[in-house]
């Protein structure tokens, strides 16, 4: 039976997205409701297991999701984009040659430092040789800092922007990212629910506009899912009081699995 983790922490927000802490709860209630076969026909049947959080206590809840993390999961639900730090961490001690691919309107990269957060997580785990950057692939980027481009364009990033998906259309780029993710042995995809446009997922910390629709996020997902090398996947940065993005939410889980 596959797992999904539950990670109920938004410390790792700043304050932007407290409500991602209520998600994971809201997200698999969400989905137990639904058809119990997703688009691709498989079932959907899973055990939950809820990672103790302590929301004042930043190292002893990054201690315990990377703990959790390393006894495998199928798909983690957040919780803020702080998380991933912490499952990646736990992901990559037992997979070697791993690589991650982030759907994010952002990039994650501001100057790294600890606690982690949800704007500097993917820097953290460049900077500190958790992952090599050649192994890193963001898709959906569409807003960022200086200091971030310029991190990212010395770093060996591989980046699909917004911009390029407009330009060269969907199946396109999305043949570049299969052949992008490929490359590795174990592959990690991160959803942020921001690369979506806030017209179809407005309940979010950052909302950025001219995102993806849930059917192009969809599309790209449903592909992935055919790789071999295809390991966990997270969802994060859900506020778990919207309901409309709580259900998108829950779809993309229920595709992932
Ligand atoms: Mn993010």
């Amino acid at each position: 039976m596959k797992t999904v983790l539950l990670v109920p922490f938004g410390g790792g927000s700043l304050g932007s997205n407290n409500n991602a802490s209520i998600a994971p709860l809201e997200v698999i209630n969400f989905l137990k409701r639904r058809d119990s076969v997703n688009e691709s026909g498989n079932s959907l049947s899973f055990s939950e297991v809820m990672v103790p959080v302590v929301n004042d206590d930043f190292s002893q809840t990054h201690i315990n999701i990377e703990r959790f993390s390393s006894h495998g999961f199928s798909v983690a639900v957040g919780g803020d984009h702080s998380i991933t730090y912490s499952l990646f961490r736990g992901f990559a001690k037992n997979n070697n040659d791993s690589g991650i691919l982030v759907f994010d309107a952002h990039a994650d990269c501001m100057h790294s430092f600890h606690p982690v957060t949800h704007e500097n997580f993917l820097r953290c785990l460049i900077d500190e040789g958790l992952v090599n950057p050649k192994n890193v692939i963001i898709v959906g980027l569409r807003a960022f800092d200086v200091e971030e481009r310029d991190f990212l364009s010395a770093s060996g990033v591989k980046i699909f922007s917004m911009l390029e998906i407009s330009r060269e259309g969907l199946n396109v780029v999305c043949d570049s990212v299969m052949s992008a993710s490929r490359l590795f042995s174990n592959l990690y995809i991160s959803v942020d629910i921001d690369v979506l446009d806030p017209s179809f997922a407005p309940g979010t910390g950052y909302p950025e506009p001219g995102g993806l629709t849930t059917r192009d996020l969809l599309y790209f997902l449903q592909r992935l899912k055919l790789l071999n090398n295809i390991r966990c996947c997270d969802v994060v940065e859900v506020d778990g009081s919207d309901f409309k993005t709580v259900s998108i939410g829950a779809k993309i889980v229920s595709e992932l699995l």
